[in-house]
């Protein structure tokens, strides 16, 4: 592990993609009951609006009725300075997705970059937690030892360092970011499940208290932190060092197992 530049990156732009009206077929394991698509639709709007806020110019993609997952979009690429991987999702039924980014993203300004992970190996996206010029990879029911390696690798040809962090005993935590999220300033937010963890010893801790566990997976943007609201402590102790926070509702996506990171790509 370097920790060389362990602030956190300006961000100018974002893909995001609405929900379809089959939002609610996608896979879930929350038992919050079925989400509401038009309340959806509305936090989307919302979380798009703040993205903005934050300075981001966002690329919309249309909604896809054929990937109910689709508005997830964070699972299908890791985005860095330098280039793009697209993902291969642990879902089976996630896979598709990738297409649409991966022509998106060839149209931006990643063209000569893009790789792409290989079979055996999978990887989602809410499995990579940046933090400055160092990547934690889950490894989950999602991300594999064989996509960890093919990720850690790509990563060091562009002098990121890499380490992988497994969750598999982890029963609350679908991703490695559900429990964790990199502020900049050499600061993790992180649940008690995760915080213990070795890989995590260098940084400061952000613990979120088990009743506001959800608000781990915040999103740090240029000026702002976005926060799911409800996480009033969170919120505070953000605010008391110093942070601008954005609260956002969120309760549809919960309900799919999404957090905020995962609706966009941000870059
Ligand atoms: C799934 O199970 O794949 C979706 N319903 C939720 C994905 C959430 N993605 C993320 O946290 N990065």
């Amino acid at each position: 592990m370097t920790g060389a530049n362990q602030s956190s990156r300006i961000l100018a732009r974002a893909i995001v993609r609405p929900p379809a009206r089959n939002f609610s077929e996608g896979l879930t394991t929350a038992d919050l009951g079925a989400p509401s698509y038009e309340l959806a639709l509305k936090q989307h709007a919302d979380y798009c609006a703040a993205l903005e806020q934050c300075g981001l110019r966002l690329t919309y993609l249309e909604a896809d009725f054929a990937y109910p997952d689709s508005t997830f979009v964070e699972d299908t690429a890791v985005l860095t300075e330098s280039g793009a991987m697209l993902t291969r999702p642990g879902a089976t039924s996630r896979r598709g997705e990738v297409q649409s980014i991966s022509q998106l993203l060839g149209s931006l300004r990643f063209q000569a970059a893009i790789q792409m992970i290989q079979a055996p190996g999978t990887i989602d996206g809410g499995d990579v937690c940046e933090a400055g010029d160092h990547f934690f990879i889950g490894i989950s029911e999602r991300t594999n030892q064989a996509g960890a390696e093919q990720l850690a690798e790509w990563l060091a040809a562009s002098n990121f360092t890499s380490g992988f962090v497994d969750i598999r005993q982890e029963s609350t935590l679908l991703h490695l970011k559900s429990g964790l999220a990199y502020l900049g300033e050499n600061r993790l937010v992180v649940t008690d499940a995760l915080a213990h963890r070795e890989d995590f010893a260098r940084y400061e801790h952000i613990r979120v208290c088990p009743e506001e566990e959800y608000g781990a997976n915040c999103v740090r943007i240029n000026d702002y932190v976005l926060i799911p609201s409800g996480c009033v402590k969170l919120g505070d102790r953000l605010e008391n060092l110093g942070y601008r926070t954005i609260a956002l509702e969120m309760s549809e996506f919960q309900k799919m197992d999404g957090g905020l990171s995962c609706l966009s790509l941000r870059f």
